[in-house]
């Protein structure tokens, strides 16, 4: 046997809480086992989070004990390999303290061979508390580094603890301080040679064929043979004395690995084995440029892969879960696919969360979606002590070592907002340049370590930012560089005023909407269903989040009658606000190359930005963005005197695209007709129809357009409304009759009907939701998912006509 496993049960203990000693499952957190074991409610459910505060301001322990042979004793040595340890904990093994941990984003081997024996051991973890240590670091600081406080951060100074930022809470996230070891841990038994790691760099040539180099980290010993393949290619390669052995492969035709849309993802697997030790990796092979190059607007922010421009679309995601615990495989795998399957081809992870499990990374790899990956800072300013630093710097040197062969990866980004953050406190705008110089030397270092880990990818200060040494306000530069356009949900702005901008790369833009009805009762008791109610209000984390639905709501729609319906058209008018800046933004290729919606996913269940539910189940705006995200798009656009009909290639195929525009009244007359027959070039986007204003402008309020194509692949549609005020316009009310066969769900209306929206209680989705339904259409729709009697039972459709 070659390692020793230390996952499963362990025993969860706290010296504050004598009375409690339950199991916990490593990996896995402290919060999860005590609401296991029936010592916490649910901090999910209704206003629970309140009562499990307690639990941070206790120390826990965690143990076990396992069984090491003779045989095993006396092995070279015995390294245990743990990772994400969160966060101060000490290890003690057989009473002998081994050492002790500062930072959950490290990964730690420690040869334990000096404290072990033969038979039972006995290892032990101790977590002291987070709150009180980051007090302690606050004082000692040469002067005051600010973090935000309220929604972020519910304890002061966790911005000086290495540790998820959103644990202590977000503007959509629960504070749950927890604690635990959240990677397998194991203790791995070396005999020869320690093989340590192993990293990949492509070298291209001109002839478009490709070396591999590879170089294996190990124990400084001669002499050792090492095995690696590579593909279908194999080699012997001996250790050196320097700890460093290197292997070249040559692929005269590689097959390019591709992001998803614009080609395939084939995985070349990377295999390195000394003994019983095995390192194995995917790779894929491409060329990933970032092209800032001056241009005559500012400067690009192009991702390229092998030489082809990339519309990077996507979303912002969060950690899974609050709870470690839950962060499973499983879920992994439904919101990235639920990613590709909204043709999404980017993910951002997010600073204030975490580096991502291996799993994300290789699911990634495997699905071509590109990562933007933030080191772990957000919204708030970080200090750039020798302390400090000496803290991050392992921190990224593991990471970046880590992470830095995953073909997925496209940017490295240094923090989420802290540029941002300079202007956000007191003492940092009355001290700027002090606190600009603080940055700049803290950033230069995270610059600096991932320029050796990893020369092959392009470093990016800050999200937003404007470029290099460019401290400037990257809410609203549109010319160069990425941007957080929030003008239309923080500052009040209307729709419209995404169609104000046009951005290079647009890394945040969001709008919240509340959680579906069905999601509702999953976490809210029936007393509380309304939207002020204390449930609701503690699952609102932006201080004017429910007052900004309610108003927006007042300038766009006409009152929705009752609870449910409110929850119904949060989510359209959601799904309204993004589609807003995506279309626009995606008939400015290739100005803008790039626009990723603040935010994926939930880690509970909340009112949020999300387009995912934390169940897993689709928003409307998730449905929106499968259309609006598809290679091929038909996105309108108004110009002073015509209305226009862009047609928008993402691939690198030339598509033949048929359709038909229709201008249609209120009552479902067709009152103009145009034919579309064109074949678009591959990235191409053109106007594709146009109709000037003058043919309609008397009788504008009374009609709608709506197109409807199709290509080789694929079907699509989209609506046009001569105004976003839905409350003035004369929509007639609908009478959807719906069928059901199965798993097929058959829709028709009298009048025409929008935002069609089918949502049911149990898990799945359908094939296609929040659509145009047209008088004389028999639309089918697809329910998929396991749980067809569920969805049978609970099956609501709704429609815009008949949420007032
Ligand atoms: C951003 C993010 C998050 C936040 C979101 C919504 O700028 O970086 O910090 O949750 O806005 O306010």
């Amino acid at each position: 046997m070659s390692t020793i496993i230390l996952d499963g049960d362990w025993s969860l203990s706290s010296p504050q809480r004598p009375e409690i000693s339950v199991p916990i499952t490593i990996p896995g957190d402290n919060y999860h086992a005590l609401m296991n074991a029936e010592i916490i409610d649910n901090p999910y459910h209704g206003i629970n989070e309140k009562d499990v505060q307690w639990v941070a301001e206790c120390e826990w322990v965690i143990e076990r004990t396992f069984d090491v042979s003779a045989q095993q004793l006396a092995c070279q040595s015995l390294d245990l390999l743990v990772s994400r340890v969160d966060t101060l904990a000490t290890f003690v093994v057989n009473g002998e303290t081994v050492f002790t941990t500062s930072n959950m984003f490290r990964i730690h081997r420690i040869d334990l061979k000096p404290f072990l024996m033969e038979g039972e051991n006995r290892i032990q973890v101790y977590f002291s508390r987070v709150d009180t240590e980051a007090k302690r670091r606050a004082e000692q600081l040469p002067f005051p580094i600010p973090s935000s406080m309220g929604a972020n951060n519910q304890l002061p100074h966790m911005n000086l603890i290495r540790k998820t930022q959103c644990h202590s809470g977000w503007d959509w996230g629960i504070c749950l301080v927890v604690s635990g070891i959240y990677d397998s841990i194991q203790i791995q038994l070396i005999n020869t040679l320690r093989l340590e790691q192993v990293q990949t760099d492509q070298n291209w040539l001109a002839d478009g064929s490709v070396e591999v180099l590879i170089t294996v980290a190990h124990q400084t010993v001669a002499g050792v043979p090492i095995e690696i393949s590579f593909g279908s290619q194999s080699t012997t390669i001996i250790s050196s004395a320097e700890g460093k052995t290197t292997a070249r492969f040559y692929e005269a035709s590689p097959k390019l690995w591709w992001p998803v849309g614009y080609g395939d993802q084939p995985l070349y697997q990377l295999r390195v084995s000394v003994d019983e030790q095995e390192i194995n990796k995917r790779v894929g092979l491409r060329r990933l440029e970032l092209n800032n190059e001056s241009d005559s607007i500012g400067s690009a922010m192009e991702f390229r892969v092998n030489g082809f421009p990339i519309m990077a679309k996507g979303a912002n995601w969060i950690p899974v879960d609050a709870m470690p615990s839950k962060q499973t495989a499983e879920r992994y795998e439904m919101l990235l696919q639920s990613a590709v399957d909204a043709n999404m081809n980017m993910i951002r992870v997010w600073g204030g969360g975490q580096y991502e499990s291996d799993y994300f990374y290789d699911l990634c790899d495997e699905l071509g979606l590109l990562v933007w990956q933030d080191m772990m800072f957000a919204c708030s300013l970080y200090p750039s002590t020798p302390e400090f630093i000496a803290d991050v710097e392992p921190e990224i040197r593991d990471q970046i070592q880590r992470l830095r062969d995953h073909t997925c990866i496209a940017i490295w980004c240094g923090d989420n907002e802290v540029i941002g953050a300079l202007n956000w406190y007191e003492e940092s705008r009355n001290n700027r340049d002090k606190y600009a110089v603080n940055y700049d030397r803290f950033n230069r270092k995270l610059h600096e370590i991932i320029a050796i880990e990893d020369p092959s990818r392009c470093f990016w200060p800050s999200s937003p930012c404007n470029g290099g040494l460019d401290f400037g306000d990257a809410w609203h530069e549109d010319n160069r560089g990425d941007m957080h356009f929030w003008d239309v949900w923080h500052s009040g702005g209307s729709f419209d005023a995404y169609l104000a901008i046009k951005p290079r790369f647009c890394s945040e833009f969001g709008f919240q909407s509340w959680p579906s009805f069905a999601e509702v009762k999953t976490f809210v008791p029936e007393s509380d269903w309304n939207v002020t109610s204390p449930t609701f209000e503690s699952h609102q984390k932006n201080d004017s989040g429910n007052s900004i639905i309610t108003e927006m709501f007042t300038r766009y729609f006409r009152f929705p009658q009752g609870f449910e319906q409110m929850l119904y058209l949060s989510q359209v008018q959601q799904a309204i606000a993004i589609k807003t800046g995506c279309e626009y933004w995606r008939a400015q290729s290739p100005v803008c190359r790039g626009m990723l919606y603040w935010q994926l996913n939930d880690n509970w269940p909340v009112s949020s930005w999300s387009s995912i539910e934390y169940s897993g189940r689709w928003k409307q705006l998730h449905y929106h963005a499968k259309r609006f995200y598809s290679p091929v798009y038909c996105p309108f656009v108004e110009t002073e005197d015509a209305i226009t009909m862009h047609l928008s290639n993402n691939s690198r195929e030339n598509k033949q695209v048929t359709g038909r525009v229709v201008r249609v009244d209120w009552h479902g007359e067709v009152l103009g007709e145009w034919s579309l027959d064109l074949n678009l070039l591959a990235d191409q986007n053109i106007v594709a129809w146009q109709l000037p204003k003058a043919e309609w402008k008397n009788d504008q309020h009374n009609s709608f357009f709506h197109v409807s194509i199709e290509t080789e692949s694929e079907v699509n549609q989209n609506t046009w409304f001569t105004s976003p005020r839905f409350k003035s316009l004369n929509l007639q009310h609908a009478n959807i009759q719906v069928e059901v066969d199965g798993d097929s769900i058959l829709l028709s209306t009298d009048m025409p009907a929008f935002f069609v929206h089918l949502e049911h209680d149990g898990a799945g989705r359908f094939s296609d939701s929040s659509f145009t339904l047209l008088p004389n259409e028999h639309k089918r729709v697809r329910y998929i998912g396991e749980d067809q009697a569920l969805m049978l039972e609970s099956l609501q459709v709704y429609d815009l006509s008949n949420s007032y």
